[in-house]
């Protein structure tokens, strides 16, 4: 934890002093949830997992996931001048249930990518055929057009990368397997020379095989951010407990050139469901990352999903984060100057 943000927090609940901080590479919000249900100006359940960017004005744009009171989701539009405080919420829904198929039963879980001027949104689509990537794109976050819908149910945790590799776009995505084979889905990344025809499909983090925290499902959290080490890649891990599922974020550094190549992969956890809330609301046990933002002095702030019920904040200092995915990569070596020997998968599978 930095130290000016140590002396922010409060005091401390019996919950929190159980807690480990030695060695913690995000510093919560002393604020925390930084948005909830009672802050938005209509009726709702949850509000959660929102992507993130700045506006034209530097001015910080959340576009929440929000659940309503049947139980849909829409996405809509939070600014604030300083990312954490006095938020202005839209009092309309942006991307709700539509007449279209790829979200008519909801949308979910939208990370923004801005691209020459352009924010693409990537969310998922909730269609009577189940979970789709469906991308959109907005100049003003008060219209929208769709580009595509990725590929057909069931596929999640999608985002553009903010460049392009040769001529081509890239977009994570998170395509499941079909349940018959009981395989845990993996992180892909696929191509596109138009934002409509995807292809060139590749593998790029695989659910882990061995009992760890990443072992039933992973898929990516914000967009990846480029460094001078490579593309540093928020990913969220699923595993199952008697108690229900554990939500938990990970580490991954993928060649800055070729981002199908792993260049580290943490082994551990990084950011875990710890503070009161996020070990109480509708899905006990969750931290889902969505978007991040860089601030100064090469730091960045993440935002998340709590619970499935608020949304909350946390900032690190990028050159920990990259120090930390080389020293704890799963391959169990320090190699800061080429990529995994092991390709960031599983060394016993
Ligand atoms: C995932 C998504 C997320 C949610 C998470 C935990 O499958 O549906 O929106 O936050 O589960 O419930």
């Amino acid at each position: 934890m930095l130290a000016g943000e140590a002396a922010m927090h409060g005091t401390k609940t019996p919950r929190d002093m159980r807690v480990p901080r030695v060695g913690q590479l995000f510093s919560r919000h002393r604020a925390n949830p930084i948005l909830t249900p009672t802050d938005w100006p209509y009726t709702v359940n949850a509000v959660f997992n929102p992507g993130a960017v700045l506006d034209r004005n530097g001015d910080t744009i959340l576009l929440v996931r929000v659940e309503d009171r049947a139980g849909r989701s829409h996405l809509t539009v939070a600014r604030s001048g300083d990312g954490l405080t006095d938020w202005k919420i839209e009092p309309r829904p942006f991307i709700e249930p539509s007449h279209r198929y790829a979200d008519r039963w909801g949308a979910e879980d939208p990370r923004i990518t801005l691209i020459d001027g352009t924010y693409f949104i990537a969310y998922t689509g909730f269609s009577p055929s189940g979970p789709l990537v469906v991308l959109a794109a907005t100049e003003d976050f008060a219209t929208y057009s769709i580009c595509s819908v990725v590929a057909p149910p069931e596929d999640k945790d999608a985002a553009l990368f903010p460049v392009r590799f040769g001529e081509r776009y890239a977009l994570f995505h998170r395509p499941v397997a079909s349940g018959a084979h009981g395989l845990a889905p993996n992180m892909w990344i696929s191509f596109s020379p138009d934002l409509t025809h995807w292809g060139d499909h590749r593998v790029v983090i695989e659910s882990r095989r061995s009992g760890v925290w990443d072992r039933e499902k992973v898929g990516l959290g914000p967009p990846p951010l480029e460094t001078a080490a490579g593309w540093l890649v928020l990913f969220h891990g699923v595993k199952s407990t008697a108690a229900g599922s554990l939500y938990r974020a990970g580490l991954a550094l993928l060649d800055r050139e070729d981002p199908t190549l792993v260049r580290a992969r943490s082994d551990e956890w990084v950011f875990g469901p710890e503070a009161p809330y996020e070990l109480q609301g509708d899905v006990p046990g969750v931290v889902f990352p969505t978007g991040w933002l860089s601030l100064p002095e090469g730091r960045l702030r993440m935002y998340y999903g709590a619970a499935d019920s608020t949304v909350a904040a946390a900032t690190a200092t990028l050159d920990d984060l990259i120090d930390f995915v080389f020293r704890h990569c799963v391959c169990g070596d320090f190699h800061p100057d080429r990529t995994c020997p092991i390709g960031g998968s599983d060394t016993d599978s």
